[in-house]
């Protein structure tokens, strides 16, 4: 395919026409198109994606529609997302090396991405409602975002790159707008297209949307969100993002790359993990959760610490940036002034991080885009019994998010909400 065709969506039946003769595609799977067998796996909310198998191996074909596939054509996406993805994934690979999938090939005007087949590889969304234990995966996502968002940030990078990545990534508007509504208002007001298990959560729900300090927090997290141009972020790094073996992990699907604030990324993936942790009662119907119950908490602690320790490795090897410079404090004998400016930022991404968890607990459940976690619990009195404590949590940690102080703490309230102790 030449870079130079009008797009036009592929199908399981177009494909390989349309793609026998990409040279990467071939060189990854054979060039006997006779042979290839081409599946469509996308089950996210924007985009086509295809695993296509050949005599000599498989590739996914990722694609972006011209609208949001969950809603359809009323409403229109551009394709761009697709260039801010590549984008955003050969600088993750640069930034942390081996964590995302090798890209074989990128078309523009197709709005498609040919990339590594990850095999065995599952979705951890669902390896955690599965109830499997992944040993690596705090340290492996922790290690991610500390690389990632450190060496996106004006901490590392020259000035001018950062200015120009900063300014390439600002374009991709649309997928922001989609956060910035979908995540920081709809939740907090009847939207469109908001929906919440009905009628068990309507006396929560109808709470919620009256809290007046509820809906001033998730606004000034929005403008945080908005208006903090500190990092590159994945910007939907949610456990639907995350590819799993039980030793490996990959990050995936950065289309909402964008130059925002370090905690967002922080706080989004954790409020997965609580969520996850809430939603366990759930599937309990071949034996309790109780050890994946702790094991969860688990992962929130070691993610925060390996995030936490990882940064301030490179806070202390790799400062290299206009920020917070060395002439001014290590060249100076002054290592105790970079240890305090330090320790301010990581208690400022540590604060903003649990607003972040609490406005993204709250979206899944009353928003348009719900997540698998409760979605599977088919029993409904069942579901928003797991949802309604899931809330209580985000609302405690979104507003009082400057009076805890540890992890530890946040877990110890899950627990006392998941016992129905407490609030
Ligand atoms: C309309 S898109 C809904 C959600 O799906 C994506 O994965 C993002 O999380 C977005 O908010
Ligand atoms: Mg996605």
């Amino acid at each position: 395919m030449t870079g130079k065709l009008p797009f036009e969506a592929l199908s399981v039946d177009t494909l390989a026409a349309r793609l026998g003769a990409n040279e990467a595609l071939c060189s990854h799977i054979g060039k006997d198109t006779s042979r290839w067998k081409v599946r469509e796996v996308g089950d996210g909310n924007l985009n086509l994606v295809f695993i296509v198998e050949g005599a000599n191996g498989a590739a996914v074909v990722k694609q972006a529609l011209p609208y949001v596939r969950l809603v359809g054509d009323s409403w229109p996406l551009p394709l761009k997302r697709s260039f801010f993805e590549y984008h955003a994934l050969t600088r993750q690979e640069a930034r942390a090396p081996g964590s995302v999938p090798a890209i074989h090939h990128f078309d523009e005007s197709q709005a498609l991405i040919i990339m590594e087949y990850l095999s065995p590889h599952i979705i951890l969304r669902r390896a955690l409602i599965e109830g499997r234990q992944l040993p690596n995966i705090a340290r492996d996502i922790g290690l991610f975002m500390a690389r990632t968002l450190f060496r996106g940030s004006d901490l590392h990078m020259a000035t001018k790159d950062r200015k120009a990545d900063l300014a390439l990534f600002a374009d991709n508007v649309e997928l922001c707008d989609i956060t910035e509504n979908l995540v920081f208002s709809d939740p907090y007001f009847d939207a469109k297209m908001n929906r919440h298990t009905s009628p068990q959560l309507d006396s929560i729900v109808a709470e919620l949307r009256a809290d007046r300090d509820l809906k001033v927090e998730a606004q000034r997290l929005k403008h945080i969100f908005a208006a903090n141009a500190e990092t590159l972020l994945h910007g939907d790094l949610h456990s639907g993002s995350i590819m799993v073996t039980a030793t490996e992990t990959r990050m995936i699907d950065p289309e909402f790359a964008f130059y925002g604030p370090i905690a967002f990324d922080v706080g989004m993936l954790l409020a997965n993990f609580w969520m996850a942790f809430f939603s366990q009662r759930g599937h309990e119907q071949n034996g309790k959760r109780d050890t994946m119950r702790a094991y969860l908490l688990d992962v929130t602690v070691d993610t925060w610490s390996v995030f936490r320790t990882e940064f301030s490795h490179l806070w202390r090897t790799e400062r290299t940036g206009m920020l917070y410079q060395k002439s001014l404090f290590e060249d100076q004998g002054d290592r105790l002034g970079a240890e305090q400016a330090l320790d301010h930022m990581l208690h400022q991404v540590w604060t903003d991080m649990l607003g972040f968890a609490g406005v993204e607990v709250h979206r899944r459940i009353l928003g348009l885009a719900h997540n698998a976690d409760f979605e599977t619990i088919a029993d409904e009195d069942l579901r928003a019994t797991c949802e309604t404590k899931a809330l209580k949590f985000g609302r405690h940690i979104a507003v009082n998010r400057r009076q805890i102080h540890s992890i530890d703490e946040v877990n110890t309230l899950a627990a006392l909400i998941e016992q129905e102790n407490r609030i």
